[in-house]
């Protein structure tokens, strides 16, 4: 295509798109895109509201040239599948939580440990700091482009049946973790029986009585429905886990410069949306299951990561990557 038909073409695009188009940010020999998007969750909540606002600004900027989908609700399947696809091309970019990324990327393992993290504040400051980006550079040796960490809450445990001492009445429980060697050696440490199974496998398995529990925090033990079969809720908040945007390195090496900085800015501007809606999901998600009826127990934090840092390295399976830890406690 000529460099004058490529320019009338983005400028229809853009005026199709954004009532003023204030300019073509796209280079000629650049490629319009649709890009797809893959999210396990509704397309009310947080994260999958950040993608969009993402994909918004990219096509605002782009003048209209390219465009994004997110495909909510798991349409693109589970995160391990949507994962595999994301690497190898099928899927553009992937928004999923750290824990299923553990056994691929090793680096992710460190965020996702038990009790590591002091506060939100300590995990904002480690995540938008250098080992942050260190972490999110690590991903690219695995064919991903790590743009951007998403909040999600403290994770606490949610049993069928009622528990209230932590680890000693967690014995021999059946407990659904995601696909992470991290979470199924916090199960084993605790004295419980892990079930990695994928997160939309979750609510049938609760309901059938095929695990006794499953953890995770506040928005997403609503939003799974899992609070209608698992009515008892320990504030354990054992991991913070965060949430991590990436796009497919295979599609990203296609992309020139201009693309992949206007990429790299949206994803950065979709942070600080996504950190406000998950506050307000949180404290929403929380009135809803106590006005549901739920019982909400207190354990002893204090016991439970006495149990479990000492297992720290046993969790990680790399002795290299303690160096990591010893770096993200030292974060003030
Ligand atoms: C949620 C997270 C999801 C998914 C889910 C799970 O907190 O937002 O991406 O990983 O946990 O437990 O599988």
């Amino acid at each position: 295509m000529s460099a004058g038909n490529c320019l009338r073409q983005r400028l229809w695009r853009g005026l199709a798109i954004t009532a003023v188009t204030v300019a073509v940010s796209l280079p000629c020999g650049a490629m319009a895109k649709v890009f797809r998007s893959a999210e396990t969750h509704p397309e009310d909540y947080p994260t999958t509201q950040a993608v969009i606002t993402m994909g918004r600004l990219l096509a605002e900027r782009s003048g209209g040239a390219h465009s994004l989908h997110v495909f909510h609700s798991r349409q693109l399947g589970e995160e391990k599948e949507t994962i595999e696809q994301t690497r190898l091309g099928a899927i553009d970019f992937d928004r999923v939580n750290v824990a299923p990324f553990n056994d691929l990327v090793p680096e992710t393992r460190v965020l996702s440990l038990p009790f590591l993290f002091r506060s939100v504040e300590h995990l904002h400051r480690v995540l938008d700091g250098p080992v942050g980006a260190e972490i999110l550079a690590a991903f690219e040796r695995y064919g991903f482009i790590a743009l951007a960490f998403y909040d999600s809450g403290p994770r606490s445990f949610y049993t069928r049946k009622v528990v209230r001492m932590l680890p000693d009445d967690f014995a021999g429980l059946r407990i659904r973790v995601q696909q992470s060697l991290v979470f199924t050696r916090m199960i084993e440490a605790l004295g419980a029986q892990p079930r990695p199974m994928p997160y939309g496998e979750v609510l049938t398995a609760l309901r059938t009585g095929i695990i006794d529990g499953a953890e995770n925090d506040w928005p997403s033990y609503e939003e799974s429905l899992h609070y209608r079969w698992a009515r008892t809720y320990i504030l354990s908040r054992h991991a913070m886990a965060p949430e991590v945007l990436v796009m497919s390195k295979a599609v990203w090496d296609v992309l020139d410069d201009e693309d992949r900085r206007l990429i790299r800015w949206a994803a950065l501007e979709s942070v600080a949306v996504q950190r406000r809606l998950w506050a307000e999901r949180q404290a929403v998600a929380e009135e809803r299951v106590r006005a549901a009826g739920i019982s909400v127990v207190d354990v002893d934090r204090e016991a439970m990561a006495a149990v479990l840092r000492p297992r720290w390295p046993d969790m990680l399976s790399d002795a290299r990557l303690m160096a990591l830890v010893h770096r993200i406690e030292a974060v003030e």
